[in-house]
């Protein structure tokens, strides 16, 4: 997408119910896919007031009218459950700043769908587990979150990306981008190529399950790595989820396992020493201790005892994805230097060798937890 410019900002910034006078705007955050700001308003005497203001991703999310229909009913539903619990609904959800018209969002004369949050204060999102405790206090919040949506009517929910975590599908859509090399760049990764290529099972496996009914779909919020939950400063817990572009139906174990890929990893994503990279198995059982909390009593024990395999296979389809895109020229993921995606597929394919080799160990913790 193109770089957004200080006018197109100001345009948007004029079309939100902002009160105060803006004193900073910067960009903010390490999502990969929204390009997200953090403004600040001094409001007379009151002092100051930040927001997040993000441009959406109109390649990635083809319907952004939808996609924030999703988020408006979600985070009512979650609103009201927050109350009812006594809990804090200006910090437990997001909160979405309407636009002059009472929208939403704003559509600018350049055709960018904007959206404004409140600020989750005093809160961090982090990139890297930096005390695991934080780590576990963030799986009871994903398990908490599924557990608030358990009964939402799911069948109101637009799917905002087709077949966002069928593997399946993904796998097929892999083999078209490697035949078509429109970069030429297939024969430097034939390494990495022949990884997915021989783990053709593991993208099949869910789907397989899914299409004989042992498996339930649920409202997921499908990209549960740390950084799409803010952690209380004071208390250190798992205080709001985020990042809910991608809440739709989805499986269980995928929530489990996007969180395990990014967050159990000793190293960061994108980390270039493979020797760094592997599966912390004290932080796997801290997060399945966790999220199953969290949970609480929701999940099958199939669910439970199918964990390992949800953290291979968003380990694997996250990689598969990172590849995808190298080879299409990096077209979906924002990089931030030449053979970025290409790093963050090689850091998940050490991951999943790791979790391979670990993968009994991974069973005999979820098993635990399933007869506990
Ligand atoms: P992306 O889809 O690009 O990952 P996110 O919605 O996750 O975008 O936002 C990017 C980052 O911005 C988050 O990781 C978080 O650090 C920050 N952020 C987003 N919304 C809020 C909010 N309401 N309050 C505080 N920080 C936020
Ligand atoms: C993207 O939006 P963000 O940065 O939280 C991606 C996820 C990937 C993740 C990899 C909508 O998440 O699916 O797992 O990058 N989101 C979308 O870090 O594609
Ligand atoms: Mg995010």
């Amino acid at each position: 997408m193109e770089h957004v410019t200080q006018k197109q900002r100001d345009e948007v910034v004029a079309h939100f119910k902002y009160k105060g006078i803006l004193i900073d705007e910067r960009p903010y955050g390490s999502g990969h896919i929204n390009d997200t700001f953090l403004l600040t308003f001094e409001i007379a005497e009151m002092g100051q007031l930040k927001v997040i203001l993000q441009r959406m991703n109109k390649e990635v999310f083809s319907n952004p009218v939808e996609l924030m229909e999703n988020i408006v009913g979600v985070t009512s539903y979650l609103r009201e459950r927050i109350i009812e619990n006594g809990g804090d609904p200006e910090r437990e959800t997001l909160n979405v700043i309407p636009t002059v018209d009472d929208k939403p969002y704003y559509l600018d004369s350049y055709g960018d769908y904007w959206r404004s949050y409140k600020f989750i204060t005093d809160a961090t999102s982090y990139d890297k587990v930096e005390n695991p405790q934080h780590f576990y206090q963030s799986a009871v919040a994903f398990g908490n979150f599924q557990r608030l949506l358990a009964d939402y009517p799911a069948d109101t929910l637009h799917e905002t990306i087709v077949g966002f975590h069928d593997t399946k599908a993904r796998f097929a859509t892999f083999k078209k981008v490697v035949e078509e090399d429109v970069m030429g760049r297939a024969a430097s990764v034939k390494k990495e190529i022949q990884f997915v290529l021989d783990r053709e099972d593991i993208a099949d496996y869910f789907s397989d399950l899914q299409a004989k009914g042992e498996i339930p779909l649920r409202v997921t919020h499908n990209d549960t790595k740390l950084n799409n939950i803010m952690i209380d400063n004071k208390t250190g817990k798992g205080i709001c989820v985020i990042d809910l572009d991608t809440v739709m139906p989805g499986l269980a174990m995928n929530d489990f396992g996007d969180s395990i890929r990014f967050g159990a990893s000793t190293a960061a994503e994108d980390e270039q020493n493979l020797d760094k990279v592997s599966c912390s198995m004290d932080l796997f059982d801290l997060y399945a201790k966790g999220f199953i909390k969290g949970c609480a009593g929701k999940l099958t024990k199939k669910e439970i005892n199918l964990m390992p395999m949800g953290a291979k296979t968003m380990t694997f389809e996250c990689g598969m994805r990172f590849l995808t895109d190298y080879l299409q020229g990096d077209v979906y993921f924002k990089i931030h230097r030449d053979g970025h995606n290409l790093d963050r597929c090689r850091a998940q394919f050490k991951l999943v060798e790791d979790m391979e080799k670990k993968w009994y160990t991974m069973q005999d913790i979820v098993k635990k937890y399933s007869n506990s």
